[in-house]
């Protein structure tokens, strides 16, 4: 991604360099995020961050000063002006007049779990927080959101975990009068080897362009056979700030309609989800009415079940994609047990 307007920008990082970056941005620096399955010294740094349990698999074409296999890669977001730290009930953000990054992780605590699991409480208790600052702070858009939680696809109080957090989700957004179809974030949701529920989110000033992909039914209109909510998401979200436009593509996997295409088959689940992707960005040029986004300049970020289908997956990336293939592999559960990988993805271009 590069710089927009506002100076929104982000950087792809091996964590040496993302030590060294976030010391020199120093107050202009936003927020991050870091995925490694070793504990990262992130507590002596006061820019708001997440740190998730995965293992990083391999990176690809992400910068010179990234090794092709690093212990922990790092996103960093930054702005062009001085930002302004602070924190709201368990949220730390920073913030600039035009953007906002905060990030909240939450302890599941059984108190809580009266009536609901205590997975359902934490998440909802995580997004009417979230909700109230964008409230209180006046930035009403968000741009996208992360989630991460321990054991997505294990059972507990006869629900799977994801479909508890799906139903914390959607109550948290009506009880903060948002809507739960049609104009919503874009998003991910993933299983981490471990840690607490962690959502980090951008928010700004700019109303994003929520873009669906023709060939797959809504998320927010997936039938009840995957839960008794829907997933709260858009396929992506296009915020046109300017002279910038930037694309935040969701978590995106091998699903047509509603249904997982080819279960077992982490080959032919790649190139659906490519083929998603690709809809995905024609869908928003379409928006823009223009070519402006293209698969091979976009970012990656592939979170693949079993460490040992990482080359398969590479491998189709690298022959749909081409060269430029900008991409980092994590091993991570994905949110439907026939699911063997999902992806995410983001660019911003020069509004030509
Ligand atoms: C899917 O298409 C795959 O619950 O926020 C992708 C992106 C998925 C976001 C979420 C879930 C979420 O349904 C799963």
């Amino acid at each position: 991604m590069g710089v927009s307007t506002t100076g929104l920008e982000s950087r792809q990082l091996c964590f040496d360099e993302w030590m060294r970056q976030s010391g020199v941005l120093n107050s202009r620096a936003l927020g991050s995020l870091c995925y490694s399955s070793a504990p990262l010294p992130l507590a002596d740094c006061d820019i708001p961050g997440i740190h998730v349990a995965m293992t990083v698999l391999a990176a690809v074409n992400i910068s010179a000063a990234m090794s092709t296999q690093p212990d922990a890669v790092c996103e960093l977001w930054s702005s062009s002006v001085q930002t302004v730290a602070g924190q709201y009930g368990e949220i730390r953000y920073r913030h600039d007049g035009n953007t906002l990054f905060g990030v909240i992780q939450l302890d599941e605590s059984a108190d809580d779990a009266v009536q609901s699991s205590a997975l359902q409480c934490s998440t909802e208790r995580a997004y009417r927080q979230i909700f109230e600052l964008l409230d209180k702070l006046g930035y009403p858009y968000v741009y996208r959101f992360w989630n991460y939680m321990a054991d997505i696809n294990r059972d507990s109080d006869g629900l799977e975990r994801y479909r508890q957090f799906n139903l914390g989700r959607q109550d948290a957004f009506i009880a903060s009068a948002r809507n739960v179809a049609g104009n919503v974030p874009a998003a991910c949701a993933l299983g981490a080897a471990g840690g607490p529920l962690t959502v980090a989110f951008l928010a700004g000033h700019v109303q994003p362009l929520a873009i669906e992909n023709p060939r797959q039914l809504s998320a927010y209109e997936y039938p009840q056979d995957y839960g008794p909510r829907s997933p709260t998401f858009s396929r992506a979200s296009l915020v046109r700030s300017g002279a910038e436009d930037m694309l935040f593509v969701s978590g995106t996997a091998s699903i047509v309609g509603h249904v997982t295409m080819h279960a077992a088959d982490v080959a032919a689940q790649t190139r659906e989800t490519l083929a998603n992707i690709a809809a995905i960005i024609q869908a928003a040029n379409e928006r823009i009415g223009q070519l402006r986004f293209s698969p091979d300049q976009l970012f990656y970020r592939v979170y693949v079940r079993h460490a040992a289908d990482l080359e398969i997956v590479r491998a189709v990336m690298q022959t749909q994609i081409g060269a430029s293939l900008q991409a980092v592999f994590l091993q991570a559960d994905v949110c439907r047990q026939d699911l063997l990988m999902e992806i995410e993805a983001g660019a911003s271009q020069p509004a030509a």
